[in-house]
């Protein structure tokens, strides 16, 4: 009798610790595989916490060419869409057919507007980054962001617009402090926290070229002390 009730009791610990292993296990492993995700590193003492504004993975989110670029003779920008044929996160990105006139200089714009009470704020973040890939047969082109910030809504222009390689996903990275010397005009504090319109455009000082260029995940950046 004892040494059946003693089995018995073996027998519920072995059952219960079988049923208990895998759930517990679970979150464990989990954990595990969401932190190499989250530390994409920017040299072994930092790293850029990133959070992603704009992906085009759905849809384009509001983002458009706004219809005064149409009106003017140095718009390169034809249409935008969705395109599944690059990315530089997910599958898909925004796609700017652009047609940009030999022997001038000529912008592809394409801009999200925000409504009032929905601005957006830059503040508490470093670096805004956006990724631009140009086709390989594409000429040399720049791209740059530029920015819409303020109640008087005044056109914030980065200083230096970025080359952008042809062939590969080129990164267009901007500080946003304060201090900040990205700009053609300083981003304080109180316009970061008052942006209206995020833009990128894409500009040919002459080279002539007709086709695509893609911009995706777009995103705030801020390098965290490990
Ligand atoms: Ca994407």
């Amino acid at each position: 009798m004892r040494t059946s009730s003693m089995m018995r009791t073996v027998l519920f610990l072995l059952t219960a610790a079988l049923i208990t292993a895998p759930a517990g296990a679970a979150p464990a492993k989990k954990k595990k595989s969401s932190k190499p995700a989250a530390a994409a590193s920017a040299s072994s003492k930092e790293t850029l916490q990133v959070m992603r504004l704009f992906d085009f993975e759905t849809d384009l989110d509001g983002w458009r060419i706004p219809d005064w670029a149409f009106a003017k003779k140095d718009n390169a920008a034809v249409d935008v869409s969705l395109a599944e044929d690059q990315a530089s996160n997910g599958k898909k990105s925004l796609k700017i057919n652009c047609n940009f006139p030999p022997k001038m200089w000529s912008g592809a714009y394409v801009e999200i507007e925000r409504e009032s009470g929905n601005f957006m704020d830059f503040t508490g973040h470093q670096y805004l980054l956006v990724d631009i890939f140009l086709p390989p047969e594409a000429p040399k082109l720049k791209g740059e962001i530029i920015l819409t910030v303020g109640e008087n809504w005044a056109w914030t222009e980065e200083r230096q617009p970025v080359m952008l390689t042809p062939g590969q996903w080129t990164t267009v990275k901007a500080d946003i402090t304060p201090d900040g010397t990205a700009w053609k005009v300083r981003l304080t504090s109180d316009l970061a926290s008052d942006v209206r319109k995020l833009g990128v455009r894409v500009s040919s000082s002459s080279p002539e070229y007709k086709g695509p260029v893609y911009i995706d995940n777009i995103r705030l950046g801020s390098l965290k002390k490990k």
